[in-house]
């Protein structure tokens, strides 16, 4: 096989290493040596060739003016962003001294990494990193900023992240889009919903906010935050004493059924309009409209479970597709994610044996916290794949942490970050599309091969080699540490535990890009929870000191301010990626406040002026979008911006540390803030 990076000129398959569902099967156009094109594989099964803007804009992201060529050392004041070229050898070497000593005198406890998937490639997030710091004996971190908390309360439903095949969806006669920002976040849920359309098929959309998924849907359905799971409840409440449920499936296939009709007696309509502020009749609209058709499907989505009760919150909802037997028909049921269909062998990828036994966790959600107040001291930490200066909660706090004189930073990646300031060190990575690594959808059943389509960029290295280098001048001898790109990917396709990918070997995604795994349809089978059923009513949440069965229960007291701040991703970035190339940035104009024209006008703000957000973590100032997108009492702002010189852009300066219900998963949308008109004087 004549490989891709060979070849100057060219158009070569490829799989879009993003954090978003959809993972695209790409085709990259290299004139030159260079890239000068990304589009879709028009044959890729899901995606099927049509792929999202940012993606498509990507090579200005790849040879973007202001990518990281070479290491660099700290010259100036940490978060000044003053450094100096150093080599590779210095960098190493400095890291590696620092960290030996750091062990010698404190232990291997005083280093922590902290990452996520900024690019979704498994040997490179889940592989030699996590070996590395195994070996190393380095505080672990727990990686609950995503969908941790949805995930637990998901799978006390359901066993596990598995789910409807999306694929069957074009089957389904109504989608419920709760919670979820389809339009920008899962864009190809949309062609397959929009295929299903064409035959009838109805779309209905829960949200806080009527954004571009809101005005896509034919039916939407404002909601106050944090009550999804009363809403849910409700529902249950019409479908038991409507008869619309599916006795036979609840009989075989659940455990709790009758429970579940005597809990949900308290929920009426009535009580339920209160909570929520969805009103009666579309209680019982949408009851019947979901009792009454078939196959129904719900995507639920990461907006309920960034919630105090978040993880309750997922539970409930999963609940739904049971109590109508949705489980069994083509295109029905839902999906959550279906991170657990294609799992590989976890165990050999990331060799959890080389621990030297058991160390500390920290949650990367309360990372501040963790940098000033952990005792004994975090006193080394190494970022990659991640920019916990603007994505993670109470950054404020996060930054006083990365400003400690004693903390020495180290941060792996493509551009000077804003976390990437704060470093000691800053080493540069390469972009996926210079990388060999394996890639496995949290939503379709595909797995898929990148191999370096370029060469890499500058002296930028990827994660895999950084790590084998860092483990080589710590002086660790195992083989695991030493395992080529090629070697990692073979081990973690092996797992016999899973036969759904026995198919998938690294041969065949060599051959043929993408590979569907063989699953079986969920039901009839048995699921992964205890009893093997649909668990409608959860002992093990009961041992856990949860209620068994499905419950509301309202968030957390924040500040005693006006209003529920939700500040959610945006359409032309993914999360804080691209918000450094100026032509996402262009694409996405402004960084908006959306507000209740009621709200708006009680404090004299009109549309397009400047406001300040604010409460005790800190405060922003955003452009107020003002009109009936949002309930009074709600702000919803959209994207992780970078800093701008003299811009108050950091949203997540407003969002609290606290740990939802479930997962220790994240609470961005559970922070109260208020809102003055900002006059231009008093900036
Ligand atoms: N374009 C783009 N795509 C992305 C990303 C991105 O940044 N940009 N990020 C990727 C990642 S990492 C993830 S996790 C996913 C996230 O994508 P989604 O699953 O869509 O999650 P969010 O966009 O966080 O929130 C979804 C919706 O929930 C709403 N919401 C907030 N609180 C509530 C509530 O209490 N109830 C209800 N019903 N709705 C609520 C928000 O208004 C929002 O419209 O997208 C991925 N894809
Ligand atoms: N307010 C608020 N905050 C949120 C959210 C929200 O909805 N609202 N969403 C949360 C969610 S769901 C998530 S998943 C997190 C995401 O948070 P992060 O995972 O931190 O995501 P990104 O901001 O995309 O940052 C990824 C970084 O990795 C770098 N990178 C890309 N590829 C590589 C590589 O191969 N090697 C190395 N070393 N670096 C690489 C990129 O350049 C980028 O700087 O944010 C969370 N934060
Ligand atoms: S970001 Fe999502 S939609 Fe865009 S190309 Fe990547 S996988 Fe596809
Ligand atoms: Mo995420």
């Amino acid at each position: 096989m004549s490989s891709a990076i060979h070849q100057q000129t060219g158009v070569f398959p490829s799989v879009c290493s993003l954090d978003c569902p959809d993972q695209c099967g790409l085709l990259v156009h290299k004139e030159n040596g260079k890239i000068v094109k990304i589009e879709g594989d028009p044959s890729h099964p899901v995606t099927q060739g049509a792929i999202c803007n940012k993606v498509r804009n990507m090579g200005e992201r790849i040879y973007d003016a202001k990518r990281l060529q070479y290491p660099m050392k700290r010259t100036g004041k940490k978060g000044s962003g003053q450094f100096e070229r150093i080599t590779w050898e210095e960098a190493i070497e400095t890291i590696t001294s620092h960290w030996k000593k750091t062990i010698a005198e404190y232990g291997s406890e005083a280093i922590m990494p902290y990452s996520f998937y900024g690019n979704m490639g498994l040997i490179g997030t889940e592989g030699m990193d996590r070996r590395f710091f195994h070996r190393l004996g380095a505080t672990r971190l727990k990686y609950s900023i995503c969908s941790a908390a949805g995930s637990e309360g998901y799978s006390y439903t359901m066993g596990a992240g598995v789910g409807t095949d999306p694929e069957e969806t074009v089957h389904t006669k109504l989608f419920i889009m709760w919670g979820i920002n389809t339009v920008s976040t899962n864009m190809h849920q949309v062609v397959l919903a929009e295929k299903a359309r064409k035959n009838g098929a109805q779309v209905v959309v829960i949200d806080v906010h009527k954004n571009q998924t809101g005005r896509w849907a034919d039916w939407f359905i404002p909601i106050k935050p944090g009550t999804d799971a009363a809403l849910a409840l409700g529902l249950m409440h019409i479908l038991f004493d409507e008869k619309m449920t599916d006795d036979a499936f609840l009989q075989e296939y659940t455990v709790g059924h009758e429970e579940l009709r005597q809990h949900v007696r308290q929920y009426d309509p009535v009580t339920v309009s209160g909570i929520t502020g969805v009103p009666v009749e579309d209680i019982y609209k949408l009851a019947r409209m979901y009792g009454q058709t078939s196959p129904s499907f719900i995507r639920i989505g990461n907006g309920p479970q960034h919630h105090d009760n978040g993880g309750m919150c997922i539970r409930t909802i999963s609940c739904l597709p049971a109590l109508t037997g949705q489980w069994l028909v083509r295109g029905g049921g839902a999906i959550k994610g279906n991170g657990s269909v294609l799992v590989h062998n976890e165990f050999a990828l990331m060799r959890p044996d080389l621990l030297p036994g058991k160390v500390r966790q920290v949650n990367m959600n309360q990372l501040g916290s963790a940098l000033l107040e952990l005792d004994p001291p975090i006193r080394s930490m190494y970022v990659y794949n991640s920019n916990p200066a603007v994505v993670a909660p109470e950054s404020n706090k996060v930054r006083k942490g990365l400003e400690r004189e004693d903390l020495f930073t180290v941060v792996h990646d493509l551009f000077l970050t804003e976390t990437a300031k704060y470093a000691d060190i800053v080493l540069p990575a390469t972009s996926a599309f210079e990388n060999t690594d394996f890639y496995a959808s949290y939503w379709h059943h595909y797995i898929q091969i990148q191999q370096p389509v370029i060469e890499p960029y500058g002296e930028s290295k990827s994660n895999v080699d950084v790590f084998r280098l860092l483990a080589q001048a710590m002086g660790f001898e195992d083989q695991a540490l030493r395992d080529t790109d090629e070697e990692l990917i073979r081990q973690a396709l092996d797992n016999p535990a899973n036969p759904a990918i026995a198919g998938i070997t690294y041969e065949a995604l060599v051959e043929r890009q993408y590979v569907k795994a063989d699953v079986k349809p969920l039901f009839p089978g048995k699921l992964q929870t205890p009893s093997g059923k649909i668990e409608l009513y959860s002992q093990a949440m009961e041992k856990k000191g949860y209620p068994p069965l499905p419950t509301y229960t309202p968030l957390c007291e924040d500040e005693d301010l006006p209003f529920l701040f939700i500040p959610g991703p945006n359409h032309n970035f993914l999360n804080s990626t691209f918000s450094n190339n100026e032509k996402h940035v262009r694409m996405e104009k402004t960084q908006k406040l959306h507000m209740n024209a009621k709200d708006a006008e009680a404090r004299g703000i009109q549309n397009g002026e400047l406001v300040r957000v604010w409460n005790s973590r800190g405060e922003c100032e955003l452009t107020a979008s003002v009109g009936e997108d949002v309930l009074p009492g709600v702000v919803v702002s959209q994207g992780l911006w970078a800093d701008a010189p003299g811009g108050k852009r950091n949203v997540n300066a407003l969002t609290p540390d606290r740990i939802a219900d479930m997962g220790g998963g994240a609470t961005f949308f559970s922070g109260r803030v208020q809102v003055d008109k900002l006059l231009a004087s008093s900036s």
